[in-house]
C-alpha cells in the first residue's frame, strides 16, 4: 500500500463521525490542538470533512472564548480515560462535556489552511464567516485572561497546556507542587502503553492537583492561586502564527486586518523577552529570585519570571513565526549539538546534551512528528529549503517504518508510545502533498 493510502486509512479510523481521535485506544475523545493538525492533513482527503473537524471542536468552546482541551465524546465508556468528564465537571451551555484547561492555539493557522484547500468549498458552506469570530473570541480569552505575568504573553497553568506534558522545562515548577496521593485516582494511559514510555506516577499526582485546584474554583483565572504559571514559547509562537492567519481570514472576509497584524507584531516583541543563548527559554512567573541561581537568564529587573534553564523544543518553534528578528541564531542552535537537526531524526523534544536527557520517555527527548511539521514550516518559510526537505524525506520514512507512531527515539527511529496515531498521518499527508 502506498504510504498516502496507509495515511488515509489512518485517519478515515480514527475518524467517529465528525471529529477524529488521537488514537483509538489511547486518547479515545476530541483533543484540541490534535484537531488542528488533523484538518491541515485531512484537508487534502476532504476540505469539508477538514472543516467539520474544527468546527466540531469549536462547538466545545466556552462563553469565556477559551477553547477546552479535552471535548469528551458520550459514546465512549466515562472511565476510558483518565482525567475524565467526571473528574473536569465541565459542560458547555450547549451541554457539551470537556476539560477545562486549554492548548496550544494552532486552529486559526488551521482554518486558515483549510480554507485554502479549496476556497470555492469553503465559500459555499460559509466556513470563515462562520470561525471567524469564534476564533477572534479565543485569541482574546488568551490575551487578555492569561496574560498573568503582565508583559504581553500567554501563561500556561498547566504542563498539559503545553502540550508537552512532561517536558523538562516544567520539572522546577512542578517540584514546589504537592502531588495528589496515588491512591485517589487511576491511571488509564499505561494500559495502552509502556510505562517507560510515558509521565511518571509522581508528575501524574501533580498534573491531577494542579487540575483540582484550578477546577474547585470554577476555572476562574482571576480567582484561582495558580503555583503553576509559565510563559511557554511555542505556545505564544503558535498564537503569533495564528494571528497572521486571521489577518489573512480577515481579508478574505473584506475585514480590516489592521489589529490582528498589530498583535502578532506585540506578541513578536514580547517574545524577544525569552529568547537567551540562541534559544527561547519558559518563563517560570513564579518561581523567586533565588531559585534564579541556576536559571538561564534573568529577566529584566523588577519584571516578574525567572527563564528555566531547560532547552527544549518549545524553544525551536518560534522558527514558525514569520519576520522573526532572532531566526539566524535559532536556527544555528536548532543544527547544533543540543537539537542535532539533520544528523538525528526529525527534531528531539529536549537537548540531547541536557542532563534529563531520556531517547524514550515522551517530551524528555523523543522526536515527534507534529513539531517536526512545524520546523519544517519554519524552514520552508526561511528558504531553508535543502534542510526542509531533508526534514520531509525523513518524518515520511519514518512515519512508513513506524506504522505512524506516536513519537520516535530520536537516535534510532524506532516507534516509541501508540501506533497508527492520527496527527502523524495528517501532517505525512500533508508534506505528500
Ligand atoms: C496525555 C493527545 C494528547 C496531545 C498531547 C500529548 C498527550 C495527553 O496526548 O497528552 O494523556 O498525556 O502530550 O500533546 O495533545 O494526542
Amino acid at each position: 500500500m502506498s504510504l498516502r493510502s496507509a495515511a488515509k486509512q489512518v485517519l478515515l479510523g480514527n475518524w467517529t463521525g465528525h471529529s477524529t481521535v488521537p488514537s483509538r485506544s489511547l486518547y479515545p475523545h476530541q483533543w484540541s490542538w490534535d484537531s488542528a493538525f488533523i484538518a491541515i492533513g485531512l484537508r487534502h482527503l476532504s476540505p469539508r470533512r477538514a472543516q467539520v473537524e474544527l468546527e466540531s471542536l469549536f462547538g466545545s468552546q466556552w462563553s469565556d472564548g477559551r477553547i477546552p482541551h479535552i471535548s469528551f465524546s458520550p459514546a465512549v465508556a466515562r472511565d476510558a480515560y483518565f482525567p475524565g468528564p467526571d473528574f473536569w465537571q465541565a459542560t458547555t451551555t450547549g451541554g457539551v462535556e470537556t476539560s477545562g484547561i486549554i492548548q496550544p492555539p494552532v486552529h486559526a493557522l488551521a482554518a486558515w489552511l483549510t480554507h485554502q484547500a479549496d476556497e470555492a468549498e469553503s465559500v459555499r458552506r460559509g466556513f470563515l464567516p462562520r470561525v471567524y469570530p469564534k476564533l477572534v473570541a479565543w485569541h482574546t480569552y488568551l490575551r487578555t485572561r492569561r496574560d498573568l505575568g503582565g508583559r504581553g504573553l500567554v501563561a500556561i497553568v498547566h504542563p498539559w497546556e503545553s502540550g508537552m506534558d512532561n517536558s523538562p522545562a516544567w520539572d522546577d515548577a512542578l517540584a514546589r507542587v504537592t502531588p495528589a496521593p496515588l491512591d485517589s485516582f487511576t491511571r488509564r494511559d499505561t494500559d495502552h502503553a509502556s510505562p517507560a514510555d510515558r509521565p511518571t506516577d509522581l508528575d501524574y499526582g501533580r498534573y491531577v492537583q494542579l487540575a483540582a485546584t484550578y477546577r474547585d474554583h470554577q476555572y476562574d483565572d482571576a480567582a484561582t492561586p495558580f503555583e503553576f504559571a509559565l510563559d511557554d514559547p511555542a505556545f505564544n509562537a503558535l498564537l503569533i502564527a495564528s494571528e497572521h492567519a486571521l489577518a489573512d481570514i480577515a481579508e478574505a472576509l473584506g475585514l480590516d486586518p489592521t489589529h490582528h497584524l498589530k498583535a502578532a507584531e506585540e506578541l513578536t516583541k514580547a517574545l524577544g523577552e525569552l529568547f537567551t543563548n540562541g534559544l527561547f527559554h519558559a518563563r517560570d512567573l513564579r518561581a523567586s529570585a533565588e531559585v534564579a541561581s541556576g536559571s538561564a537568564g534573568s529577566a529584566e529587573a523588577g519584571a516578574p519570571g525567572v527563564l528555566v534553564p531547560a532547552g527544549t523544543i518549545s524553544g525551536l518553534i518560534p522558527l514558525i513565526v514569520p519576520g522573526l528578528p532572532q531566526a539566524a541564531d535559532l536556527l544555528a542552535t536548532a543544527r547544533g549539538e543540543r537539537f542535532g537537526l539533520g544528523q538525528v531524526h526529525l527534531v528531539p523534544s529536549y537537548d540531547l546534551t541536557g542532563p534529563a536527557f531520556e531517547r524514550e520517555r515522551y517530551w524528555r527527548g523523543p522526536s515527534w512528528f507534529n513539531t517536526a511539521w512545524l520546523i519544517h514550516r519554519g524552514l520552508t518559510t526561511l528558504n531553508e529549503q535543502d534542510q526542509a526537505d531533508q526534514l520531509r524525506d525523513d518524518l515520511l520514512k519514518l512515519a512508513d517504518s513506524t506504522d505512524f507512531a506516536e513519537y520516535v527515539d530520536p537516535y534510532d527511529g524506532s516507534p516509541r508510545g501508540a501506533q497508527i496515531f492520527s496527527w502523524t498521518a495528517a501532517v505525512t499527508l500533508d508534506l505528500l502533498s
